[in-house]
């Protein structure tokens, strides 16, 4: 894993207006990002509801954007799934599809143990020679220290998609863990502060929609140049918060197709703004922002 860092988009879904997963905007986005600059993908996450798709398009969203890229840039195939049998499915045809590494939330809704938990990742890293990014995010239960711990012990548990609130134990698990435990920051509002607790790169929403704000962040903290970090932090958050108020995903769909790759439409329940007055009113609330 050490080779994928930098700025890496959760990609959105593109759906088409009947809801049908939408191949032609999926490639046009691909394209757009790599041309703006971005450093890998990681796809069918939640930023990418994949929880509102089937296995089947699922597996054709990693063929059609492993087909578009075409090795210039790494792709992560986030393959979570509440039992073991699909996530295998989905891992093992990732494998033969083209990715580069698997990730996965761990079971959640039952609330498992973490003894299965454990035994979840290890069948699923078991099944494929990719390396896995575990993913600690609070809509799945976060894991804590010691879990992240096991976690890393697990052969083929490479890394860590880090999307708690607090960040100390960024610093805490590149010292007791070790620097080769590749760690992605995933909270968008928080990109300097996990990129400057030593994460290794960051992946979230909002790259799909402003990469380089948060590529101009990622040199900026590897450069060591903290108030330019903290300028564009400031510039991304106003853009962040006002999206989070509204349906994030839909904003930044939208937002996409203002800057010239139409992103297409969200799966209900989530909303759209694409008829012509809800997209009105999020244009004129975004003219009115601060920054
Ligand atoms: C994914 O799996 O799509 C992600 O990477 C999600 C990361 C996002 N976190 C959640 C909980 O959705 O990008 C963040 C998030 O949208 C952003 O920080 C705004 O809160």
């Amino acid at each position: 894993l050490s080779e994928i860092t930098g700025v890496i988009p959760a990609l959105v879904t593109p759906f088409d207006e009947n809801e049908n997963l939408d191949e032609a905007r999926m490639r046009s986005i691909v394209e757009f990002l790599i041309g703006r600059g971005i450093n890998g993908l990681y796809l069918t996450g939640s930023t990418g509801e994949a929880f509102m798709m089937t296995l089947e398009e699922r597996k054709r969203a990693l063929e059609v954007v492993v087909d578009q890229v075409k090795g210039r840039i790494p792709v992560i195939a986030h393959i979570g799934a509440i039992s073991t049998r699909l996530s295998i499915e989905l891992a093992q045809h990732a494998e033969k599809a083209g990715a580069d590494a698997l990730s996965s939330v761990p079971p959640f809704y039952w609330g498992f143990s973490q003894d299965q938990v454990i035994g979840y990742y290890t069948d699923i890293t078991n099944s494929t020679n990719l390396p896995m990014i575990a993913y600690n995010v609070p809509l799945a239960g976060l894991f804590g220290f010691d879990m992240i711990k096991r976690l890393s012990e697990i052969k083929g548990v490479e890394g860590i998609k880090y999307t708690a609130p607090t960040h100390f134990e960024i610093m805490r698990i590149k010292a007791e863990i070790g620097k080769d435990f590749i760690i992605y920051s995933g909270a968008d509002e928080m990109a300097m502060s996990g990129l400057s607790f030593g994460a290794d790169g960051i992946i979230g929403s909002f790259y799909n929609l402003i990469p380089e704000t948060f590529l101009g962040i990622y040199d900026a903290v590897k450069s060591g140049d903290m108030a330019r970090a903290k300028d564009l932090q400031e510039t991304a958050n106003a853009i962040i918060f006002f999206s989070l108020s509204r349906n994030p995903i839909a904003a930044i769909k939208r937002g996409m197709a203002w800057l010239g790759a139409d992103a297409g439409y969200c799966r209900k329940p989530f909303g759209n703004f694409y008829d012509a007055e809800s997209e009105a009113k999020l244009k004129e609330d975004f003219r009115g922002l601060k920054r």
